[in-house]
Order: structure tokens, then C-alpha cells, then sequence
């Protein structure tokens, strides 16, 4: 009984280095707030299919479409209440198609670009 689970333990120790290796993904959910052009966004981090909680990183709006036009800084991204889940507030200049780039710096150093249209609704 105890060695049916030990084994499974230690496959899961085994696992851990590969899964290191692997990049970031997120998953971007964002809802406008009642201010025109603010979106209150959720960011779901993961790696190797695993949510990632306690990450810090910043997330920098800006359009592709329209190099130096905007300069929007770069927002913190504040770890909510469900572990991988991160909230964000934006407040962009226009709507459209943008690129979020977050700037990962914990647990591990990563740059994950996500491609988004914001429209009005
Ligand atoms: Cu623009």
C-alpha cells in the first residue's frame, strides 16, 4: 500500500526539471469597466499546463499597428484570489487590436506576448 504511493511521488519528482524548462502561457479574459477604454483583465499563467500562482509581472499595453503612437506604462499584475489568476486593470488610449506584453520576473524569467482586439460593448 504505502510503495502504490511512493511511485507516483517520485515520477512527479522526476517531472519537475522538465517542467522548469518549459515557457509561460496565459490565457487573457478582459471585460470593460464603466469607464470608456478601462478593461479590467484576467491573466491566467501557466506552465507546462500547470497554473503558476505567486508570479510577479508587469503587463505593457501597445499597438502593433501604430508604432510610437502610444506609451502606456507598464501595469503590475495583482495575484487573485484563484491560484494562476492574476488581475489587471488597463486603460488604453483607443480600441482595437493590441499586444500585452508581460514582462515575467518570478518565479522564473519569461516574456509571454498575448494579441488582443478591445472593443467597446
Ligand atoms: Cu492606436
Amino acid at each position: 500500500m504505502t510503495k502504490a504511493f511512493a511511485i507516483p511521488a517520485l515520477a512527479v519528482a522526476l517531472a519537475a526539471p522538465a517542467v522548469a524548462a518549459e515557457r509561460y502561457e496565459a490565457a487573457l479574459d478582459c471585460v470593460p469597466a464603466e469607464v470608456a477604454l478601462d478593461y479590467t483583465c484576467i491573466v491566467q499563467l501557466s506552465r507546462g499546463g500547470v497554473p503558476v500562482a505567486d508570479a510577479a509581472f508587469t503587463v505593457k499595453p501597445d499597438m502593433p499597428s501604430m508604432p510610437l503612437a502610444h506609451n502606456i506604462a507598464p501595469v503590475p499584475a495583482a495575484a487573485a484570489e484563484t491560484p494562476g489568476e492574476y488581475a489587471v486593470p488597463l486603460t488604453l488610449d483607443m480600441h482595437g487590436r493590441w499586444v500585452l506584453r508581460l514582462d515575467i520576473s518570478a518565479p522564473a524569467r519569461d516574456v509571454v506576448v498575448i494579441d488582443h482586439a478591445f472593443e467597446p460593448e
